[in-house]
């Protein structure tokens, strides 16, 4: 086996002056960085980390020096993504260096090892910025690149004055990372139930990322849940004789937000997600999961009628035999499945899923927004367009009416909240 880290060390100077230029080329006017001989010091300091790595064959070496990268930028208000920047550009010019002087089984061990411990390097980067970036209140450095707050109802009450809930009544929290917005679900004794003071804490939220100018949002989970979100309040469900899915819901409310949001919504799914908790993972623009992501879409579990405009969604983004399965069986569809059925775009390993998502995050962030609020509104323009006869549409709803009129609901939310299997009847 050729030594790979003589061939690295062959190449420190040309590598560490090919990832300088490009990072050079790709500088944005108003972007504020170190001077480029900082940079060229940073740039050698990430490489020598690498080859020590690679001589060690392990990634380890490089995980604490990283976090300490990611403490320094945040403290000084440097943008995740540009860090990571500095990460990308340096594995492009080593792969190039390593591709050229190695070839075959070589080639391809050596890669993956650069591979491995960039990545790793990189994850435990957006790890500590992530951590640091929700564990403070204030902003980093003088470019405000993170701020963090509640939002939400407990929020606008604790800013209304002392009466107002405490703080650790919210059940969303907010943070900028760069110009990425990030929503944390976290109300863990309600497995993140969507009520009215969640749907609403999200939709606060989603109003005060645009105005800080959230080019991408992430909408994500609390840490170490296992429940994504347990999808709508069953106990703010109407008790028959409503429509249990009308317009005003405010789960209906916060699909409508999601949709509208002029930049893309990019759902982070870590844990399993429950009926309407999927029509909102499904209205997000795009979907990222790790293997303990579950999906399941449940109102049969409940003698619920689900709503035509929900319908609609998962007509648009799924295949009839698919949604037809999910309605009737009501059973939760794992990660791999769900890659197979396209209800994810990626499925990664659950230690990259954060980092992966970022990442994914930071890309979009640095397109032309106006683009992408514009093409994110025409698709959905387009992909609503189902024009619906008032004769077809009252067929539907009537259709609706006989479910939620019926006692097999009343029996579905009464089992429900008695913790016990439903017994249906048909009627
Ligand atoms: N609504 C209201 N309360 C809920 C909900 C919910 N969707 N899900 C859980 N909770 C409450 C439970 O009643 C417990 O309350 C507590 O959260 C913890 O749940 O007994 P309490 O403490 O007062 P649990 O069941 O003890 O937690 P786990 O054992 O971790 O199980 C998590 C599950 C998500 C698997 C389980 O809670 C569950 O099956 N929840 C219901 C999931 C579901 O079917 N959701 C779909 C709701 N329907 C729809 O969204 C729609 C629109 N639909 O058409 O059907």
């Amino acid at each position: 086996m050729v030594d790979v880290s003589a061939v690295l060390a062959d190449a420190e100077d040309r590598v560490i002056d090919e990832a300088v230029a490009a990072l050079a080329a790709g500088d944005q006017p108003d972007q504020h960085w170190h001077s480029p001989e900082e940079r060229r010091r940073d740039v050698r300091q990430l490489f020598r980390l690498v080859l020590r790595c690679v001589r060690e064959g392990s990634a380890e070496s490089i995980v604490a020096p990283s976090g300490r990268i990611a403490a320094h930028c945040f403290a000084a208000g440097t943008d995740l993504a540009q860090v990571q920047d500095e990460f990308n550009v340096l594995a492009e010019a080593l792969w190039r260096h390593v591709g050229g002087s190695l070839a075959g089984e070589q080639r391809v061990q050596a890669l993956g090892l650069v591979n491995g411990i960039v990545g790793t390097g990189k994850d435990a980067l957006a790890r500590t910025y992530v951590a640091l970036a929700s564990r403070t209140r204030t902003r980093p450095g003088e470019q405000a690149a993170l701020h963090e707050e509640d939002s939400g109802p407990a929020a606008a009450a604790d800013s209304a004055g002392p009466d107002g809930p405490a703080e650790s009544d919210a059940v969303v929290r907010t943070v900028m990372v760069g110009q990425v917005g990030i929503i944390t679900l976290e109300d863990k004794d309600k497995r993140n139930a969507i009520g009215a003071r969640m749907a609403h804490g999200i939709v606060t939220a989603l109003g005060s990322l645009r105005a800080q100018n959230a080019r991408v949002i992430v909408l994500r989970a609390a840490p170490g849940m296992k429940v994504w979100s347990a999808g709508h309040d069953i106990d703010e469900l109407p008790r028959g004789r409503r429509d249990p899915l009308g317009y005003d819901d405010p789960l209906e409310e916060l699909l409508r937000a999601v949709r509208a949001f002029p930049a893309p919504v990019v759902a982070m799914v870590h844990g399993t997600v429950w009926g309407g908790a999927l029509d909102l993972v499904l209205s997000c623009d795009l979907v990222v999961a790790d293997e303990t992501a579950a999906f399941a879409i449940t109102p049969a579990n409940l003698g619920m009628p689900y709503n035509i405009t929900g319908l609609l969604h998962f007509l648009g983004r799924l295949p009839i035999n698919v949604i037809k399965e999910m309605f009737f069986t009501a059973a939760p569809v794992d990660a791999r499945m769900a890659r197979e059925w396209r209800i994810v775009n990626h499925l990664v390993p659950w230690d990259r899923l954060e980092s992966f998502t970022l990442e994914l995050a930071a890309t979009m962030a640095t397109k032309s927004p106006l683009a992408i609020a514009v093409t994110k509104e025409q698709l959905n323009v387009l992909s609503d367009y189902q024009p619906v006869a008032a004769q077809v549409y009252e067929r539907v709803q009537g259709l609706r009416r006989q479910a939620y009129d019926s006692s097999d609901y009343l029996e579905g939310l009464s089992a429900f909240a008695e913790k016990r299997p439903p017994i249906f009847r048909g009627a």
